[in-house]
């Protein structure tokens, strides 16, 4: 019997860090061998804010090696870019001609990012969530894992599919099948190094905020030496009234491989001067496998093109039918 299909991806919006890993691709390497998995990188979403041309292909190409060196495996896994498949953007179009405004005026993420970005709002800002379940729907998932923050863009890529489905198809032979979320255990939000309240995040404009998967031994205790913490005696888990320290002794239960019971009592006594050290060599340890395999990688000449190659052509395989399926029921006649 065939596998379930999950379909995830990130933006190539920078350097990748600690949040992107613990709270995307550990969880895709943990599943990726009961699922087929298609995972891409976003780079027609990265430029909804303004990216710098001269690196967008290398970022792109470094998210990709990222996904390899965490763990992803081509066996289970299929890796490719969204721009190198024009049916994304095709059906994305589509899709615009049918969501009613009002959707695209409702999502939380616009409204917040759009109150930010005042005059300059640009289009791509509203409609972004409209290529996205493009992307998803193309692939025809059965499960898309998303953290809290995309919830309401999964849903309304569901009230897309049935919209279509309802205005275009057969109630017993719907056109496109509608996609779960596949929500993620709780205790992956990482937080920002210098605001525990605020989730570390690539495009924070201090790299101090962040632990880049790539950063060096010496910057790892540079920024975690820096990184904001508080004044109280002992530590422990406080999500409300010590964001920092909570955040912290997260990193290190999770990246230790212990639970929160076991980090709670070893920590209970400690200072920050004997917790930090002891984290620093945990990210340390923790990063430079991964580290290794990355440099491998993007030392093997051709290896990631050969990757990229592969998996467009495995991910048109199943987009290009897809979108051929629904140009049909609209009324186009598609090539053969
Ligand atoms: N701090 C975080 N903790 C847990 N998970 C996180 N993710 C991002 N930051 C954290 C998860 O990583 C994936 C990447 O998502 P994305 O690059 O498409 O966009 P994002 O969520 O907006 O990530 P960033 O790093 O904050 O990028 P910018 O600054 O460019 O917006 C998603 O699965 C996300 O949940």
């Amino acid at each position: 019997m065939a596998k379930p299909r999950v379909l995830s991806g990130i933006q190539p919006t920078g350097e990748l860090h600690l949040g992107n890993y613990l709270g995307a691709i550990r969880n895709w390497v943990e599943i990726q061998q009961d699922y087929d998995s298609f995972l891409f990188m976003a780079d027609l979403h990265a430029i909804t804010v303004p990216q710098d041309p001269s690196q967008l292909a290398a970022n792109t190409y470094q998210v990709a090696a990222m996904y390899l060196a965490a763990g992803i495996d081509l066996d289970y896994a299929t890796i490719f870019v969204q721009s190198h498949i024009p049916a994304h953007s095709e059906l994305a179009w589509l899709f615009s001609c049918i969501t009613p405004l009002n959707w695209l005026q409702d999502m939380v993420q616009f409204k917040e990012k759009a109150i930010k970005q005042a005059e300059n709002v640009g289009t791509g800002l509203l409609t972004y969530p409209v290529l996205q379940a493009a992307d998803i729907l193309l692939y025809e998932p059965d499960k898309v894992p998303v953290g809290e923050d995309q919830k309401q863009h999964l849903e309304l890529t569901r009230d897309i599919a049935a919209r279509l489905n309802y205005l275009y198809g057969q109630p017993d032979s719907p056109i496109l099948k509608l996609p779960e979320p596949m929500i993620r255990a709780e205790g992956a939000r990482v937080m920002s190094l210098s605001d525990g309240t605020k989730k570390m995040s690539k495009s924070d404009p201090s790299d101090l905020s962040r632990i880049n998967l790539l950063d060096p031994p010496d910057q790892i205790q540079y920024k975690l030496k820096r990184c904001k913490t508080d004044s109280v005696r002992g530590l422990w888990f406080d999500d409300s009234e010590r964001p920092e320290c909570n955040n912290l002794l997260g990193l290190y239960m999770i990246l230790s491989n212990q639970t929160k019971a076991a980090v709670a009592v070893e920590c209970q006594e400690m200072g920050w001067g004997q917790f930090k050290p002891l984290l620093t060599d945990t990210v340390i340890a923790a990063l430079k496998p991964i580290q290794d395999r990355y440099h491998e990688i993007v030392g093997e000449p051709g290896y990631l093109d050969s990757v990229l190659k592969q998996g467009r052509e495995k991910a048109e395989a199943i987009a290009i039918p897809t979108l051929n399926k629904v140009k049909a029921a609209l009324g186009y006649s598609v090539r053969a």
